[in-house]
């Protein structure tokens, strides 16, 4: 049985990964940093009581912010598989922030590789670098495309991925890393726009809330449906020699044109809802982003199987369904 480590295994991808693994058999070792309150809402309906004999799930405590930590897992669990996920994720935040998100996202890679330099090849690693890393670089990006960073978010994702390649040609670890265009589900955090916009939208058809308050609304992206997109990770692990692939639709779309498929899912125009907030504008702003995924196609023969539209309805719907149990008092969809 293959061994995979997991870290931001409670997050979006974190968690469509793991079912992903647990279904081809793996045994899945997920990182949970300690919180207050419970962060593994993503996973319930995949958690195993650790006192049934056969369970393949194990949630251990561990932080990329804590090297020690990473050292002792990685020399406990011996993965054959580590994919690092793990990071303070929110562009607009990372400017609040920027320290420790440089300290998650850039550092924390760091970390993790020094854990793992002493497994050799043997173990497999995947690097989430992010389409932010291309920031001002014009449309169409794709792996041969300059980066352009512009917040410390992007810059500490291209140090990541430097880094990684880095530690690929010294040491001769087995390093990929996806390069992947925004992906959504009915899991994405609930301060990113598309997931802001769809449960927004469902709230405002029942009548729970009456303005939608949005910044850039000009801003273009290439959004995917993450179920499809831990696919990719997943291939990239299972390749000869490691490499970097971008994962994108091929496709992209305005703030504006998102607002307009969520709304009319619901019947509803958006325009007498939405109201500026400068609050929500970046200091600097990646205007366009739009993948050329040819390489993971050919390679990895990878295709997305969601579009847009399929996936904001997809999110919409499951935001509505969330409202209608909250309103009925019944338990919320995971
Ligand atoms: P997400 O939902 O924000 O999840 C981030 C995960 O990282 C969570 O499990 C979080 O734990 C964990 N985390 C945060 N700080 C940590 C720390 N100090 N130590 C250990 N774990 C920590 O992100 P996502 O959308 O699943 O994205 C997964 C990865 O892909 C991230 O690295 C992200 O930057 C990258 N990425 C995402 C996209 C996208 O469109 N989704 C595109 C390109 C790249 P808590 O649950 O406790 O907060
Ligand atoms: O913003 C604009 C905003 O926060 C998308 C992360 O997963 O994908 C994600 O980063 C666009 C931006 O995602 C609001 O200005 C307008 O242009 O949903 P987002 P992101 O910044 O693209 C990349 C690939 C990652 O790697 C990241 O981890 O939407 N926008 N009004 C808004 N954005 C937000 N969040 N909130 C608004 O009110």
């Amino acid at each position: 049985m293959k061994k995979a480590l997991i870290t931001g295994i409670t997050g979006q991808d974190g968690s469509y990964l793991a079912e992903l693994l647990l279904a081809k058999g793996y045994e899945v070792y997920g990182l949970v940093r300690r919180s207050s309150s419970f962060n593994t809402e993503r996973l319930e309906t995949i958690y195993q009581d650790p006192h049934v004999t056969d369970y393949r799930l194990r949630l251990v405590y561990g932080d990329l912010e804590d090297g020690s930590s990473l050292a002792n897992l990685v020399k406990k669990i011996q993965p054959d598989e580590i994919y690092n996920l793990g990071a303070q994720s929110h562009v607009r935040v990372s400017f609040d922030v920027p320290e420790y998100t440089v300290s998650t996202v850039a550092m924390g890679t760091l970390r993790l590789l020094e854990a793992v330099r002493g497994l050799g090849s043997e173990c497999r690693f995947y690097q989430a670098s992010s389409s932010e890393m291309f920031g001002a670089a014009p449309p169409p990006q794709n792996e041969t495309t300059t980066f352009q960073p512009r917040s410390p978010y992007a810059c500490a994702k291209v140090f990541a991925h430097q880094i990684c390649h880095n530690y690929r040609d010294a040491y001769g670890l087995h390093i990929s890393c996806g390069i992947l265009f925004n992906h959504e589900s009915p899991r994405r955090g609930i301060p990113f726009v598309t997931r802001k916009i769809t449960r927004a939208a469902a709230r405002i058809k029942h009548g729970l809330d009456k303005k939608l308050f949005l910044g850039n609304l000009d801003a273009k992206r290439d959004w995917g449906f993450a179920g499809d997109y831990v696919q990719a990770m997943w291939l990239m692990l299972q390749q000869d020699k490691p490499d970097d692939y971008v994962v994108a639709t091929g496709e992209s779309h305005s703030v504006r044109e998102l607002l307009d498929v969520a709304f009319e899912t619901l019947g509803l125009d958006w325009k007498p809802y939405v109201e500026i907030d400068q609050r929500y504008f970046r200091p600097t702003e990646v205007d366009h982003l739009h993948g050329d995924a040819t390489k993971a196609r050919t390679k990895l023969g990878w295709k997305p199987k969601v579009g847009f539209r399929e996936l904001v309805t997809m999110m919409v719907r499951a935001d509505e369904a969330d409202v209608s149990a909250a309103l009925s008092g019944r338990a919320p969809q995971v």
